[in-house]
This record gives C-alpha cells, sequence and structure tokens, in this order.
C-alpha cells in the first residue's frame, strides 16, 4: 500500500481510493489540478470515471444530497499539517463552481459569504505551530444547507475548543494567531490585515465592530506588558501607564481597569468584600482575562457569520426539504516537544472521529451487503474503543479523574493528579485549564465598558457575585460533551471520507519519508479499510446505471436488450465479456469485486464509444 502510494506521489497523482474513501498525500506544492477545466471533468460524474480527486467525493456527496435528499457530510482526518484545511476549502470552492446555474443573486451572496468565512476564520484562529505553518488551533464544522434545486441558501459554523494558551505563550520557533501579527503589519502578514479586513466589511461587520476587534487585539498586546510587584502588603502594577492605555482601549475607567487587575471581590456570607491579589494571583488573572478576551471575540466573530449566513425564511412545505452536507475541518494529532491540556484534547478529538470512521466504515459496508444479499465474512478492526473509552468514561475516564482533582479547592495539585491518573504525560496546567477561571470582577470590568460591541461579548457581566453559579463546567466536560454531539450528528449523515496523509515532516515536494507514510497508514486503519474493500467489492453500480454506461460492449445489449429485466442483462453482458468470477448479483446493484474489471468495462466501452462515432461519422459523410 505504502509503495502504491509513493509511486503515486512522485508522479504527482496525490489521491488515491479505497473504495469511497480519498485518500490524499500532502504535494507540498501548487498542483495544477483545481481549476474551471478539471471541475468540468468532475461534474455529474461517477467516481471510477475519473482519477481519483476531491472533486469526485464533493460530487458525490453533492450527487447523494441532491438525488436522494440525504444530508450527507465530508469527514477530514489527518495529522497536523496533512492537509485538511485545504482539502476542506477545495471541496467547498467545488461545490460553489457546480452550483446555481441560474445566478440567483441571493444564492451567489451565500456562496460568497460561505467562502469569505474561510479567511477570517484562519485569520484568528490559525497559527504557525513546529508543524504546521498555517495551523488550525480550533475545530470546525460548517453545514452548508442546499434547496430542492440543490443550491446552497445558507450554512452554520460550529467551533470547538480553540487553543487559547497560545495568546499568553508559544513554544520556541511557534507564533500566537494570525491576527496578531496582521495588525502588527511585521512578517510578511501586512497583505493579509487588508485582505481579512475587506472580507469582514463584505460579510456585514461594522466599522465599528472591526475597530473594536482591533482594539481587543491590542489591548491582549498590552495586557501582555502589565507586570506586578509589592510594596509591603500591597501589590501594584508596575508600568501603571499600560493601564491607562487598556482603559482607553476598553472604553472604561483606568481607575476600574486597576481594580479588576488588583482585587477579586469575594462573598462571605451577606458580606460582600474586596480581597487584595498576591502578584503571582493578578498576574494569572492578567493572563486569564487576555485568553479569555480572545476566546470570546473569536466565538463572536463565528456567531456574527452564523448571523449572515444562516437560512432565514425557508418553508419547507414550499420549497421541500432543507438538506445539508457537513464539512469538518479539525485540528489534526499533534505532539509537540512539551504537550499540554490542549493536545491531550485535540488528539482526543481525533481518537473520537477514528472511532466513527471504523464504525461507519464497517458498519455501511456491512449493511449494505445484508440489504443486497450478498454474503459477508467479518475482518478484524484494531478497535480504539478503549482509548476513547479512557479519557471520557464516566467515573473512571481520565476527564473525570480531572474533574475530580479540580472539584478539590485547595488541596489538589497537578501532581496528585499525575499520581492519580499514573501516567507519564505531562500534565502542568492541566488542572488550571480545566477550571478555566477567570475572575467576576473582568467579566463585569468589559460588561459595563461603554463600548456596546464589546459588551455584548460579555452578558453574565451583569450577574452580580451573590447571583454567580459556583462551579460552572469544566474545559474538559464541555469539550466531552461537544465531541460527543459532533459525532452523533455526524453519525446521522452520509459520511464521504478524505484521508489526509503527511509526506514528510520538512514541508518537501520531493520527499515521500516510507516509514513516516505507513505510521500514518497504519494508524488511520487505512490497511484494514483496504482488507475490508478486498474481502468485499471494491466497487458497485445500480443495474440501470451500469447497462446504461456499458450496453455498448455486448451485442446482447446494444442497442436494446430483450431481456426480462435489466439485472438480467446485466448478467448477460458480464457473462458475455468473461467477468462472471469477479462479479456478484445483489438485489439493485451489481457488485465488481476487483478495480481491475471495471478498468477493462471503461476500456471496451471507450474503444467501443470510438468505433461507434467513427460508423456514424461515415454513415454520415454517406461513405457507407
Ligand atoms: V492542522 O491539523 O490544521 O495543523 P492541516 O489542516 O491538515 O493541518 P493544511 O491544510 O493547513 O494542514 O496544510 C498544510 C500546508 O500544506 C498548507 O499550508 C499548504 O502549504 C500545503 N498543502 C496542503 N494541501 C495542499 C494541496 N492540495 N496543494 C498544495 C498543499 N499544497
Ligand atoms: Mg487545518
Amino acid at each position: 500500500t505504502v509503495d502504491v502510494g509513493m509511486i503515486r506521489f512522485e508522479k504527482g497523482r496525490i489521491y488515491t481510493y479505497i473504495g469511497e474513501v480519498v485518500v490524499s498525500v500532502n504535494p507540498y506544492r501548487a498542483m495544477n489540478i483545481y481549476g474551471r477545466d478539471t471541475i468540468e471533468q468532475y461534474k455529474g460524474r461517477e467516481l471510477y470515471e475519473r482519477p481519483p480527486h476531491l472533486f469526485a467525493i464533493a460530487d458525490a456527496a453533492y450527487k447523494a444530497m441532491k438525488r436522494r435528499n440525504k444530508d450527507t457530510c465530508i469527514v477530514i482526518s489527518g495529522e497536523s499539517g496533512a492537509g485538511k484545511t485545504e482539502a476542506s476549502k477545495y471541496i467547498m470552492q467545488y461545490i460553489a463552481a457546480i452550483t446555481n446555474p441560474g445566478q440567483r443573486a441571493e444564492v451567489e451572496r451565500v456562496k460568497n459569504m460561505l467562502l469569505k468565512s474561510n479567511c477570517v476564520l484562519e485569520a484568528f484562529g490559525n497559527a504557525k505551530t513546529n508543524r504546521n505553518d498555517n495551523s488550525s488551533r480550533f475545530g470546525k464544522y460548517m453545514d452548508i444547507n442546499f434547496d430542492f434545486k440543490g443550491d446552497p441558501i445558507g450554512g452554520h459554523i460550529n467551533n470547538y475548543l480553540l487553543e487559547k494558551s497560545r495568546v499568553i505563550f508559544q513554544q520556541e520557533g511557534e507564533r500566537s494567531f494570525h491576527s496578531f501579527y496582521q495588525v502588527c503589519s511585521s512578517i510578511d502578514d501586512g497583505g493579509d490585515f487588508k485582505a481579512v479586513a475587506d472580507a469582514m466589511k463584505v460579510i456585514g461587520f461594522t466599522a465599528d465592530e472591526l475597530q473594536t476587534v482591533y482594539k481587543v487585539l491590542a489591548t491582549i498586546l498590552h495586557l501582555g506588558n502589565l507586570t506586578f510587584g509589592v510594596d509591603g502588603d500591597t501589590t501594584l502594577i508596575e508600568n501603571s501607564k499600560v493601564v491607562a492605555v487598556i482603559g482607553d482601549l476598553l472604553a472604561t475607567k483606568e481607575e476600574n481597569v486597576e481594580k479588576a487587575l488588583l482585587y477579586r471581590t469575594v462573598a462571605t456570607g451577606r458580606d460582600v468584600i474586596d480581597k487584595q491579589h498576591t502578584a503571582q494571583e493578578a498576574s494569572y488573572g492578567r493572563d486569564a482575562l487576555a485568553k479569555a478576551m480572545y476566546e470570546r471575540m473569536f466565538c463572536w466573530i463565528v456567531g456574527r457569520i452564523n448571523d449572515v449566513i444562516e437560512v432565514k425564511n425557508y418553508d419547507a412545505k414550499v420549497h421541500g426539504k432543507n438538506t445539508v452536507i457537513g464539512v469538518l475541518d479539525i485540528y489534526g494529532f499533534e505532539i509537540f516537544q512539551n504537550n499540554s491540556f490542549e493536545q491531550f484534547c485535540i488528539n482526543y478529538c481525533n481518537e473520537k472521529l477514528q472511532q466513527l470512521f471504523i464504525q461507519l466504515v464497517l458498519r455501511q459496508e456491512q449493511e449494505e451487503y445484508q440489504r443486497e444479499g450478498i454474503p459477508w465474512k467479518h475482518i478484524d478492526f484494531f478497535n480504539n474503543q478503549i482509548i476513547v473509552d479512557l479519557v471520557e468514561l464516566q467515573h473512571k475516564g481520565i476527564f473525570s479523574v480531572l474533574d475530580e482533582a479540580c472539584m478539590n479547592v485547595g488541596k489538589v495539585t497537578d501532581k496528585v493528579f499525575l499520581q492519580g491518573l499514573n501516567s507519564k504525560y505531562s500534565v502542568v496546567g492541566f488542572i488550571d485549564k480545566n477550571k478555566d477561571t477567570l475572575f467576576q470582577d473582568f467579566k463585569r470590568l468589559l460588561y459595563n465598558s461603554s463600548n456596546p460591541v464589546l459588551k455584548v461579548m460579555w452578558p453574565e457581566g451583569k450577574l452580580k457575585i451573590t447571583e454567580v453559579t459556583k462551579r460552572p463546567l469544566t474545559a474538559a466536560t464541555l469539550f466531552k460533551n461537544s465531541m460527543i454531539a459532533l459525532v452523533e450528528n455526524l453519525a446521522c449523515k452520509e459520511p464521504y471520507y478524505v484521508r489526509c496523509i503527511k509526506p514528510n515532516d520538512v514541508k518537501s515536494p520531493l520527499l515521500f519519508e516510507h516509514e513516516r507514510c505507513r505510521h500514518q497508514v497504519e494508524y488511520l486503519g487505512l490497511l484494514e479499510n483496504v482488507r475490508v474493500r478486498r474481502a468485499g467489492f471494491a466497487n458497485r453500480q445500480e443495474y440501470p446505471r451500469f447497462l446504461q454506461r456499458y450496453k455498448m460492449i455486448s451485442e446482447f445489449t446494444w442497442p436494446n436488450h430483450d431481456l426480462p429485466s435489466e439485472k438480467e442483462a446485466v448478467k448477460k453482458l458480464l457473462q458475455g465479456c468473461g467477468f462472471e468470477q469477479d462479479v456478484a448479483y445483489g438485489k439493485t446493484k451489481v457488485f465488481i469485486r476487483t478495480p481491475r474489471t471495471l478498468f477493462c468495462l471503461e476500456e471496451q466501452r471507450t474503444e467501443m464509444v470510438g468505433r461507434i462515432v467513427l460508423f456514424l461519422q461515415k454513415v454520415w459523410r454517406g461513405t457507407i
């Protein structure tokens, strides 16, 4: 499998099929295979009619949605830097290109918004890591809604856990989110600044909203310069000029900012008192504020995009069923020098999707054979359910142990958690990141800002200290719940898979590291995937469709057949060509075991079509 992959990669054939799964190897160079002409070649075609391509899978998902009224989803997986985000964008471009032949203005608007949203979300949610210069630091699931004509009429984006700790800390060689460099116009991000601002304007962000976004970014940068010291019993801010700047940016009084940074309000029985932070607590609060402001803004941006793209006034009685294609592009599996809570969540998310792949690929295959009355023999899989359980099981799973550790106020440290887990993972910061505490004082500060855009990002700031819920859900629990909901959502749609492979660690278009690729093929379960396809049938087609395509290669079926059914006609055709050993006949579909048979059929068809054309030309010219 890996050798075949290498040969294909070297020839620039970056896509390969395992059944209906597309395996994609990151080419690390611009490929001339996504243009208008290529789109035309794949539009409306069946998977096997053209060389493997992302467009074919996008078309298959689209056709299933349109012809059979099915909700479908395209799940893109693979490790960090393997090409998921690029793939998701090509898929969206393809769908945009093949829809709305009638050029309806509203549909064009929606398409434009959907495409523009990518650039905005990447600016705020992606960053350079040591694995990928444009690494997604959030998970993204986008639904595209279609009307009965098959034209996009709206969409919705779900975002998952942003790696907000990046705002205050980056490993060596990494950067914070692109947006910070864009506002500072450093490196080569200056041009992107304009592109993102333009995209935001097109989407409908107002001038005030854009200004607020820049102010939040500036505030976070200034917070990073803020240091605390002590004088006797008093904690103080060493560079108080920064506080004035922040007050200005946040449209609030300087003294309010200072107070929120140095004190927290606590309710003791009926009394409410201001408790002074230690310098360490104040630094913790400052960092939590920077992270929370960024995360809030990111979620608010997603929400604003959703406001404009969501389907409005759709009446199913008038327009028929509203169907969706979901596109999932998450952060890929990653291991760094130091791995923390975020990597734990990201890698858990990847395990969860692998589990879904196992279930669906097996289940679909099994169900199809059963439905069609074809005998099936079981193939063993490595089932990663045990890994998923280890993380998410109630009471016993790592997330539960972590939550418990977080409930024991004061006593439990990361070290105790580690002992509890008896694991080798570095757990530094797990407890804090899971608790994800932001002092209520900051929420009130931002809610009370006289900038209305900022205020809406912090609705819970209006709560009085006595009304605040003591124990909000932890970050891990929220993430786990969102992952479970995501998987449920995907499982009820007809899935299409893109499995991305990263050929090397040095972003080279020339290097196919054999061992590295073998490892990915193995952990993605692609070998088992191939085995299932081999034990089963590489291709299946409904009888009428099959007949329509190949009837010219048999005297029994060309130009018409006189057999009692299309199934009988297909049988006769295949017997006549000598493929009888390689096929099975289901209730509605013919199953073809090896791809070679299909290629032979295609070749014969091409030859016959050529001959027929020649013949017709002769008739036309009167030479026959
Ligand atoms: V992560 O999990 O978000 O860190 P991705 O999303 O899997 O990761 P991404 O799509 O960002 O990886 O691809 C990484 C880089 O590989 C891109 O920035 C491109 O430079 C390169 N790439 C990926 N796919 C293609 C492609 N089809 N053609 C050309 C590509 N270059
Ligand atoms: Mg990505």
